[in-house]
């Protein structure tokens, strides 16, 4: 079987003018993910579960894991010389690397170390959330703000690794989506899905229904068609929420189906951050035939106003996000009306 570095470095012979930059950035983000993994694997018996009593900007609490990670991967990303500098969802601001190698390297990271970090506690799958663009200022100099809000449509890589029941990294580096799954006893990832391709239809949909009432109309709606019996199988879909990214959107791109965080009452655009949860993702649906919406604009055309902005997500099979994207839509008057009779 093929592994993770004999794809990466094969996918660079069909470059001919790769310098091998990007193939040794995706080196990096494996060696800190196998860190993560190990220490992830210890959660009950060392100290690493649990929150720091630390709010991050957005005003969540971090887990000791978040930081971690969050140190692992800031340190791979840094030692090689290919990133002048990240975003990352525990750091408020971009993280420049100031060394001569770091202001001359070719790439931003934008990355949630630690996704659904709460659900280490109790033994559930988490993963990392990757985005990778070259930068837009010249190398030389440090990176500027610019260089980290381009719009997901530029990127140039992206992936997330799911530290599940087995450990997998799945990445795109715009040529289809390949994911890799870790022998633990060797320490090795090793090619298990090539070409992942997301059926146009599904049965499953993710979605936090405990915010049901401050949905959107159309959202409203979408969930009640979910809920009828549909004529191919005389069943409702199947409603399947971990609450973990990751996860919910490794199963759906597998199996098909759609995840959704919509605005709600609190949220008003949703819980999820455009840089480094909904991009990558969106990047990687649709290089596995799916689609990524806000529900009016496709996820991977907006321009990023900052670098912890959040979007409404609409995400999954190609039938299932045009179906929730025109409801929405339809009723989208009706969700003006209504909050202007309430301000
Ligand atoms: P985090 O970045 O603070 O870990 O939050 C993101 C997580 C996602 O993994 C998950 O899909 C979502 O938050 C769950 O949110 P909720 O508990 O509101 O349903
Ligand atoms: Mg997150």
């Amino acid at each position: 079987m093929k592994t993770l570095g004999e794809h990466i470095v094969d996918k660079q012979a069909e470059f001919p003018d790769a310098t091998g930059e990007l193939t040794s950035l995706l080196s990096s983000i494996k060696l800190a993910a196998k860190v993560v993994n190990r220490d992830i694997n210890k959660a009950g018996l060392v100290d690493i579960i649990g929150a720091t009593g630390v709010h991050n900007i957005q005003g969540e609490e971090q887990q000791k894991m978040d930081l971690f990670a969050n140190e692992k991967f800031k340190a791979a990303l840094e030692a090689r010389g290919e990133v002048c500098g990240i975003a990352s969802e525990e750091e408020d601001e971009i993280i420049v690397f100031h060394s001569e190698r770091g202001r001359n390297g070719k790439y931003v990271v934008l990355i949630d170390p630690l996704d659904g970090s709460s659900n280490i506690d109790v033994n559930v799958s988490v993963g990392t959330i990757f985005s990778i663009y070259r930068r837009l200022s010249a190398r030389g100099n440090a990176p500027t703000l610019e260089d980290f809000l381009q719009p997901g449509r530029d990127q140039v890589a992206a992936g997330y690794i799911i530290y599940g029941s087995s450990t997998m990294l799945v990445y795109s580096t715009g040529f289809g989506v390949n994911g890799f799954t870790c022998d633990p006893s060797l320490g090795v990832f090793y090619l298990s899905h090539e070409n992942m391709q997301i059926p146009e239809d599904g049965r499953i949909y993710s979605i936090n229904e405990g915010n049901y009432l401050a949905f959107p109309l159309g959202v409203k709606k979408y969930i009640k068609y979910c809920q009828e019996e549909h004529q191919e199988s005389d069943r409702p879909y199947t409603s399947r929420y971990i609450g973990s990214l990751v996860s919910d959107f490794h199963r759906n791109l597998l199996k098909g189906g759609i995840y959704m965080y919509p605005s709600t009452g609190t949220l008003k655009c949703g819980k999820l951050r455009l840089l480094y949860e909904c991009n990558p993702l969106a990047f990687l649906i649709e290089q596995a035939g799916g689609r990524a919406s806000n529900g009016f604009t496709r996820i991977l055309d907006i321009k990023p106003k900052e670098v912890h902005q959040r979007v409404p997500f609409y995400c999954g099979s190609v039938n299932m996000v045009n179906k929730v994207e025109s409801m929405i839509q339809t009723y989208a008057d009706q969700d003006k009306a209504k909050d202007s009779d309430v301000s």
